[in-house]
């Protein structure tokens, strides 16, 4: 059985779970020893990152090499298309969750424990975040018929940003592609079981991380 190194409120592992149910992938879950960064983690995964796979004897971080690889092992169904040019767009809109939209929302995650965060950087972050909703509208172009790699990870982010909008206010402008798009994606089964077990875990670490 596969064996992933995560923790409940973990985005990146949220995604992975949402592959491993769309492939009906059999997994156990594991927190990282003593803690991800943690010098014992780092032992088993040299960055201390999340997630981390372990197969057999092969171990791989990054939730992007761990999807590709499963979609190498494990083809049906399939999560990428098999046109060339399809692949290459669906890696390209992996790409810019990974390095462009997450990144802005991860900034305002410093500001999570304080009752009196830095109102620049909710603003700044807000602008940021903003924009690139705005670019992924432009991005997106067909309701997918099927679930693919790429898809994965977007409905946990939008968790994340709907959860903070309302935890500092931010006023957060939702391109109408985006909500059809988001609403398409949860009809998947595997994105729907995803977030009815995450969105709740989600709110309580806030109130939890914001009551300390
Ligand atoms: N691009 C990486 C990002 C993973 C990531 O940022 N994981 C967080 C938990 S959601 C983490 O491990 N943060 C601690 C660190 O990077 O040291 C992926 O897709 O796996």
């Amino acid at each position: 059985m596969l064996t992933v190194y995560s923790v409940p409120i973990s985005l990146y592992c949220a995604k992975l779970r949402i592959i491993l149910r769309h492939k009906g992938l059999e997994w156990r879950e594991e927190s990282p020893p003593g803690g991800y960064g943690s010098k014992e983690y780092k032992k088993i995964v040299a960055t201390g990152n999340l997630p981390a796979l372990l197969d057999g004897g092969l171990l791989i971080a990054d939730s992007e090499a761990i999807a590709e690889y499963l979609e190498e092992k494990h083809p049906k169904p399939n999560m990428l298309p098999i046109n060339l040019d399809e692949r290459a767009k669906v890696r390209e809109l992996s790409r810019f969750h990974d390095t462009r939209l997450e990144p802005e929302l991860r900034k305002l995650f410093s500001q999570i424990p304080l009752y009196k965060p830095d109102h620049n950087i909710l603003q700044k972050q807000t602008e940021e975040i903003n924009q690139r909703l705005d670019q992924l509208s432009n991005i997106i172009e067909i309701l997918p018929d099927s679930l693919l790699l790429a898809h994965c990870a977007f409905p946990i982010t939008f968790s994340w940003v709907e959860a903070l909008t309302s935890l500092f206010s931010l006023q957060i402008s939702w391109p109408s592609k985006i909500l059809t798009w988001n609403e398409k994606l949860k009809t998947f089964s595997a994105v729907d079981t995803e977030l009815m077990d995450y969105n709740p875990k989600l709110k309580s670490w806030l109130r939890n991380q914001h009551a300390t």
